[in-house]
Formats: structure tokens, sequence, C-alpha cells
């Protein structure tokens, strides 16, 4: 699996090739054009931070790196003695930063609302859309109000499916489809009043995931623009030399990352099995790699259907670490608590030895406290991994390396980049702890059962894309009509075998609305749909196989059931 999924990664930066498939890729001429345009388009507001603002916004695992990069970028600033330019928005507001917040995603006017309130009484706006299967209404109408307003305004999508492949349908109560907002883009494009930038990075190893590559290649492609318009902003000589750099040391990084393949797997096989025997996994993070864990653990929620106690990521000064809008959130409830304080006081006192615990931290970290914490869990359990950091000349104390059973340790080299130097060294290890906790958290859950084939088979069906998703998985598995499909899907959110009208009639985000509060939905109509039986038997059949993997498969396989799988046709990044 750690295989699999390190060449898929490498796929982000595979070159354009026309003779296989004429997509444009992250090397790609007219991509490193498009990221100068708009980087020319950054430093402008850049000079301007009075009345200039660059707004990054997204939903769910695009929402969260719209906060990550705001940050980077502000801090950037700050260090340069400059004001903020950079604000983020999330669509359900700073709780879905910590919390699986599906719904909100779904509606323009919320996305409206949202932008209106951060860039009231600004007059030049850079906005980031960020959809990476071009698809969330959110992001639609947040576009779509900054082509009505382009006086002000310079959107630019930002995702990684051609827009030929951008969500075709309607809007539930909105007058356009995503495709034709991106479509609206991209005939303004020549005329540099907005941009898509879409280069393809290839299908997400499990179908639809787009918290992998796409959130990876979301950071790499807008850190490298937002440097470049940073250097162009220190009235440096920029060069497509200066911009193949930045981006080779990802891709350096890549290589970096996956050398430590072997220990990985092991890491992966670990928490596959605290999973499986229903023990926890736990992810420790220093500074923003705190929030790399906590982006993690919360996007397990609507991709497996997994409940927040499951996995769990914790940043070590909390919110004041993560540096969100809202501030403190955790008088909100349990799955609110994000700091190690935190940690020891709730966590750690039921902890046992089936959970598994991963401590990611740099050198340049407060290493007394990665020992002090690191003790405290020995106590409950011996299941512990870290990842850690260094650059080159640092060592790992003597004191901490004894603690760990086994280490992944990454030493990066030292880059002579003046003053950015240090902001690139993050953002590799932000990404680099990334590809590991992505492959970890997938690839437990796929020993966990919740994965068949490439196809997630237990997700949450907790907004429109997703009720698409799970006919569209059904259809796949099954073989049979849209129209079947999509009935067994709502006589499996409604638990009901016969459907009534006022059901056959209601708006998918009625269905949405039902299933998002139920376990087992997409599982239970699979089975139902392969076995040619009620919803009842196939929640009772569920019960009698100890993955779910293993029911779809004996579903399959079952004596009588015809073989056949019908071809449709799926996005590259979503399905
Ligand atoms: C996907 C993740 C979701 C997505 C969100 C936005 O792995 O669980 O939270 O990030 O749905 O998707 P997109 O395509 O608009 O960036």
């Amino acid at each position: 699996m750690v295989q699999l999924l390190r060449d898929c990664d490498a796929e982000i930066f595979q070159e354009e090739d026309p003779t296989l498939v004429n997509y444009k890729r992250l090397y790609s001429e007219t991509v490193l054009r498009t990221v100068f345009d708009i980087a020319k388009k950054v430093q402008e507001v850049l000079k301007d931070s009075e009345d200039g603002l660059i707004v990054l916004s997204g939903c769910g695992s695009s929402g969260r790196l719209a906060l990550l990069l705001a940050n980077s970028f502000n801090k950037l600033l700050k260090g340069l003695h400059r004001s903020p330019s950079y604000t983020y928005i999330i669509s359900g507001g700073d709780k879905a930063l910590v919390t699986s917040q599906e719904a909100p995603e779904d509606s323009p006017s919320l996305g409206v609302a949202e932008l209106e309130k951060v860039s009231e009484g600004k007059k030049k706006v850079v906005y980031f859309g960020i959809s990476c299967g071009l698809s969330a209404p959110f992001v639609a109408g947040q576009l779509d109000y900054c082509l009505n307003n382009l006086d002000i305004f310079v959107p630019v999508l930002v995702g990684f499916n051609p827009v030929s492949m951008a969500r075709q349908e309607r809007i539930e109560g909105w007058h356009s489809s995503f495709f034709q907002v991106a479509e609206r883009m991209q005939k303004l494009q020549e005329a540099q009043k907005a941009f898509v930038l879409n280069p393809a990075v290839g299908p997400e190893g499990i179908c639809g995931s787009s918290r992998m590559k796409g959130g990876s290649a979301t950071k790499i492609l807008l850190e490298t623009l937002f440097l470049v318009a940073h250097k162009a902003d220190s009235n440096v000589d920029i060069s497509e030399k200066c911009l193949l750099e930045i981006l080779r040391t990802y891709e350096r990084a890549h290589k970096v990352t996956y050398s430590q393949s072997k220990k990985i797997a092991a890491l992966v096989k670990q928490a596959g099995t605290s999973l499986q025997k229903k023990g926890h996994l736990y992810i420790l993070g220093w500074g923003t790699l705190g929030l790399m864990a906590i982006m993690d653990a919360v996007e397990c929620i609507p991709t497996y259907g997994t409940d927040y106690r499951d996995v769990r990521g914790f940043i070590s000064t909390g919110y004041s670490g993560m540096q969100n809008k809202e501030g403190d959130l955790t008088s909100l409830g349990p799955e609110f608590a994000i700091s190690h304080e935190d940690f020891v006081k709730s966590v750690l006192p039921s902890m046992t030895e089936t959970d598994t615990v991963v401590f990611n931290f740099t050198l340049d970290d407060d290493l007394a406290s990665v020992e002090k914490l690191t003790l405290q869990v020995k106590e409950k359990t011996s299941n512990l991994q870290a990842i850690s950091h260094a650059t080159a000349g640092q060592y790992l104390p003597a004191t901490i390396k004894k603690l760990f059973p086994s280490i992944i340790s990454i030493t990066w080299p030292i880059l002579f980049l003046e003053y950015e130097g240090a902001f690139i060294q993050n953002f590799q290890r932000e990404l680099s702890t990334k590809w590991v906790l992505n492959t970890v958290t997938t690839g437990a859950h796929v020993l966990k059962g919740k994965v068949f084939r490439n196809y997630m088979v237990d997700f949450r069906v907790s907004n429109t894309k997703l009720f698409t998703r799970a006919v569209t998985v059904l259809q796949r598995l099954s073989g049979q009509s849209q129209t079947r499909c999509e009935e067994t899907l709502l006589r499996s959110i409604y638990g009901t075998e016969v459907l009534s009208d006022e059901i056959r009639d209601a708006e998918t985000s009625k269905h949405v609305e039902e299933a998002s509060t139920k376990e087992q939905v997409v599982s239970t109509a699979i089975v139902s749909l392969l076995r040619n039986c009620a919803v009842h038997e196939a929640r009772a059949r569920l019960e009698t196989y100890p993955t779910i993997r293993a029911a779809v498969e004996a579903s399959l396989n079952a004596i009588g059931r015809k073989r056949s799988v019908i071809n449709i046709e799926m996005r590259s990044t979503d399905t």
C-alpha cells in the first residue's frame, strides 16, 4: 500500500506527455505561466495592505489548507514587519477546522455571505476558491460573486480536474452549475480578469479522497505561487528558473519522505491493528505539524464513517497555535478539545495497550515537552512511533531516541534561500508529515476493511457530492442502472422497502439531511443491491461479516449474481 501511494503521489510531479493524455500538468508551460500571472496580481495587493486582501477559501480539507496557507504567509509578512494581507474562509466556519461539517459545502449563498464579510471595505481582492474536484457549491457561489464584482475581485479557481469535468448538475436552489461558473472564468482568463489554475495530478489512490493528492497539490501549488509573489514583491527578478526551483524542492521532499517506506509501512500496520481491535489512533503534533495531525484525523470521519474518538489529532498549544479567527472553541464539546493538555486530561487516563500514538515534531520544537509526553504515554501503551524532522547537522537527543521502538527520522538539507528558506523548509516538513499521515490513516482503514478495491464503501452521505458519489459507487459495483441504484440508496437512507411519493419527490438536500446522522447507509445499499434483498436483511447480513469489505466481497461472489460492471465515467479527482 505504501508503495502504491508513493507512486500515486509521484504523479503530482509527472510532466506533460501529449502522447499519453493531453492534460496540463504542474510543470506544463501554460500552468507555470498562469502561476506567474496570478502571482503578479497577488503582488499588486501585497503593495497595498490597507485596501487589498488575499482570500483563500474552501470546504473540508481545502478550507483547512486555506487556514494553514493564510497563516503561513501572514507570518512571512510579519517577519518583514508588514501587516497581514491573507485571510481564510472555511465552509461551516471555524468549527469545521477541527470537526467534520460537510453540509455547508452545498450552499452558494453561505459562501457569498462569508466572502462579503471578510472583504468588506477592501478595494482590491485576489480570491482563491479551492475545490479540488471543481465541485463545491459554496466555492461556486463565491466565484460567481467575484465575477459579478470584477472591479474589486480577481477570482482564481484552484482545482485538479479539467473544466470539462467540473460538476455539471445544477446546484440545488441556485441558477448555475459549477461547470457553468468555471466556463465563465475560463473565458475571462485571456483578459486576466479571472484565472483557472487546474493542472491534472492523476486520480486519487482512494477514489474521491481529495484530501490526499488534491490537498497536497493545493499546498504545493499555492505555496509556490505566494513565494513567487513575495519574491517579486521584494523587487527580485522572477524567472521561470526560480519557480521551477521551488517546485523541485517539493519533488525532492517526496523522494526523501518515501525513502522511509518500510518504517511507514510498519506504522500503517500498527495503526491498522489498533483500529481492527477497536482501539484508537492518536496523532500528536508540535507547531503546524499538530494542524496536519488534526486535519488528517478529522478527514477520517466523512471518508470512512469513523467516530471522532477513533482517530484524533492534537496540537501542542491548542487554538493559540492554530491561530483561527474564532479563537478557543473547546467549550463547544469534547471533540473540540485539541491541545496536548486536553489529550493528557481527557484521553490519556483511559488509554490502553490497543491504542497507537504517533508523535510528530521537528528538532527545533520543545524537545523537553516531547520527552515528557512520551514518558506519560509509555505508561499506557507500548505502541508509539515518532516522525521527526531535522536539518542537516542536527541530531535527535539519545534521551528521546531510546523512548521509541522506531522513528521515521527525516533530515532535510539546509536551504540557502535567504529569508524564505526557513519557510520553504517548514512547508516541506508539513507536506512530508501530510504524506506519511495520509498513508497511515488510509492504510489503517484499508486494513480495517473500509475500502473495496479503491472505493470507500462506508462513507457518510453528508452532502450532495457524497450522495452522488454513493450512487456512482453502487453503479460501479453492481452494474445496475442509475435509477435502481438511487432507489436502493434511498431505501437504505430511510430504512424502508417502499419509497413513498414524498421521498421520491424530495430534493437531494432532504435525503442528505436524513442520511447524515445514519451509519452504514452506503454499505447497506451495496449489499441490498448485490443480494437483491431488503435493506433490513442487508443490514443484518453486514453484521455477520468481520469487515465491510468482506461483506461486499461475499455479496459480489454470491451464487446466482450476474457479474457485470458498467463503465461509468469517473472524474480524475472525484467520483
Ligand atoms: C475529501 C475531504 C473533503 C473535501 C471537501 C472539499 O477527502 O474529505 O472534506 O476536502 O469535500 O472538496 P473539494 O473538491 O471542493 O476540494
